[in-house]
């Protein structure tokens, strides 16, 4: 235990210094947090082992006699132990268990004028002000040095800068309720669209059905023809029957209309030779007696008095001006013979028509079934399958085959949406309206850049290509524990949320690129640091008001200090 007069001496003369320190009736360090383990008059049960009890009197004593420290709250003794951890809940005693870690977070400075702190136990009475932390300079109470309080000159300036701090924190917390609300938004249009994709793939899986029924029919149909339509050809045997008529047709009327010209010019020539003829016979002198031209006068009257046969007839040669006419004149279209899609037995065997249409239907239907039973049943050859599709058939496939595809695009797009909403976008969703935004900064010789939701990059200065740096794969929480500059530019301590990058560009001799970007609460996105921590694994420290909310480090962080405090 404790040895030497002079020490023991010390030890009281603390202790009396300690008992009621300040007037507070606690003493000396302890907080009002802790207040209540140093209440009892007689004795004290160490915090986190209360089955070690000490008299009161061997509280901040100097000596370490709590496994914790706890008997020390305002002087130095315990220094050595491990400080506490943030996690540990100091105000639950774990009975049984010998802890070594320190159960008190440091000596409790009350700055009175500024912000209460905790400064570590190893900065009391070191002979250096705290001022930092303890602007009331009450950890060096020993003596070794004479700290004045300037808590009221410190607490001014930090409440100024607070003040500012807090008027950009009320911004940021605007923002980020504008982002959550924007990230509503986005979300309702997935939501939306997944609805309208749901309803667009209902359409489209009854019309693919109705295709696939249509194509079935077509193609029975196609078996069930007798004659079947030529692939290249127009309408087959048929249509090769139609094509050779039409051009018989036009063959005869080019050669009426030939031989009727001819007519006509052989009719005006021999009117112009009776013409001659009879003035002749009219002119000629009798009185010659020239037997060559009696005899052609006599042949001309035998001639004349004979029956000059059937007169030209108007009626017949506009029967002929009608027959020369043009095919659409006279009204055939012999394209709807040469498309005729229809079995060719109907043309062929044309008694059907006669009959009433229902019977009509219903036998050409018998006829058609019997056919493809044959068919299926290998007595009759199947004449459909041995050439090429009819357009009939290549119709309908190409309607099937789009609609299916259609229908495909629209599922792996609902695929697409559902995935999106399952993601995790953090708190509120609000990442969501991150998307899409870059922010970046130079450092070294590069400029670094990320882009929410999408990729972090490093951009040599001096020219030359990006390297991917990692692409987005998840929202995560991770513990951190850094200083925050008086800008308040910086992440504080506790539970942050964090976007990982993987898979980045390979890097020689290392992994591929990784980035962890690890969020802090501030007005605008910003990004405020980069660092390379093993050889292609960077973390880069980002600002964004979407973070901002209760418990973030710039809430809560008095000047140039840790959070926690
Ligand atoms: C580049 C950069 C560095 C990285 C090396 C690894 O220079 O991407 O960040 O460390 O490649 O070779």
């Amino acid at each position: 235990m404790k040895g030497g007069v002079a020490l023991l001496c010390f030890e009281y003369a603390a202790f009396a210094y300690a008992a009621s320190e300040g007037g507070s009736g606690r003493p000396r360090g302890v907080s009002p947090e802790f207040a209540k383990f140093y209440k009892d008059a007689g004795s004290f049960a160490c915090i986190s082992n209360p089955s070690i009890s000490i008299p009161l009197a061997r509280v901040n004593d100097d000596y370490c006699d709590c496994p914790d420290g706890s008997d020390e709250p305002g002087t130095s003794a315990c220094a050595h132990l491990s400080p506490l951890s943030p996690h540990t809940p100091a105000d639950v005693p774990q009975s049984g268990v010998v802890n070594t870690t320190l159960a008190l977070p440091g000596f409790y400075c009350k700055n009175k004028g500024h912000v209460p702190a905790y400064v570590p136990f190893t900065s009391v009475n070191d002979g250096v002000c705290d001022y930092e932390l303890c602007c009331d300079g009450s950890e060096e109470w020993g003596g070794i040095v004479k700290c004045a309080d300037k808590c009221q000159e410190i607490g001014k300036t930090w409440r100024e800068i607070d003040a500012a701090r807090q008027k950009s924190l009320g911004n940021a917390g605007k923002k980020r309720k504008e982002l959550v609300a924007e990230a509503g938004r986005l979300r309702k249009q997935v939501e939306d669209r997944v609805q309208s994709l749901g309803v667009e793939i209902e359409g489209g899986e009854v019309k693919v059905k109705q295709l696939e029924q249509e194509l079935a029919e077509v193609e029975r149909k196609e078996k069930g023809k007798v004659v079947k339509s030529g692939g290249g050809e127009k309408g087959g045997k048929m249509g090769q029957l139609v094509g050779l008529a039409k051009q018989r047709v036009e063959e005869l009327k080019g050669a009426l209309v030939r031989v009727r010209g001819e007519r006509d010019s052989t009719k005006s020539r021999l009117q112009e030779l009776e013409g001659v003829l009879a003035a002749f016979k009219e002119e000629y002198n009798p009185n010659f007696n020239d037997e060559g031209v009696k005899r052609a006068v006599r042949a001309w009257e035998d001639y004349a008095a004979r029956d000059k046969g059937p007169e030209a007839d108007a009626a017949h040669d506009r029967d002929l001006d009608a027959m020369t006419k043009s095919d659409e004149e006279n009204g055939i279209d012999w394209s709807s013979f040469e498309s005729e899609e229809g079995s060719d037995t109907d043309v062929l065997y044309a008694f059907e028509n006669y009959l009433p249409p229902t019977v009509r239907t219903w036998l050409d239907q018998k006829l058609r079934d019997l056919r493809v039973t044959l068919i299926e049943s290998g007595i009759l050859a199947d004449s459909s399958s041995s050439g090429d599709e009819s357009k009939g058939v290549k119709d309908a496939k190409n309607r099937l085959s789009t609609a299916q595809k259609d229908l495909e695009k629209q599922k792996k797009d609902l695929d697409g949406q559902k995935e999106d909403l399952s993601k995790d976008f953090g708190p509120d969703g609000v990442f969501r309206a991150l998307k899409g935004k870059c922010v970046s900064k130079d450092s070294g010789e590069y400029t670094y850049e990320v882009c929410f939701l999408d990729r972090t990059t490093q951009k040599p200065k001096k020219g030359g290509g990006n390297t991917n740096m990692g692409n987005f794969v998840r929202v995560e929480t991770i513990f951190v524990d850094e200083d925050v500059p008086a800008n308040g530019k910086g992440l504080g301590t506790g539970e942050r949320i964090a976007m990982k990058h993987e898979n980045g560009q390979h890097c020689w001799n290392g992994p591929n690129r990784s980035t962890m970007v690890v969020l802090g609460c501030s007005e605008e996105n910003e990004l405020w640091k980069i660092m390379e921590e093993e050889k292609c694994v960077y973390r880069m420290e980002v600002g964004t008001p979407a973070v901002c909310g209760e418990g973030d480090a710039a809430a809560k962080v008095p000047q140039g200090g840790k959070d926690e405090l």
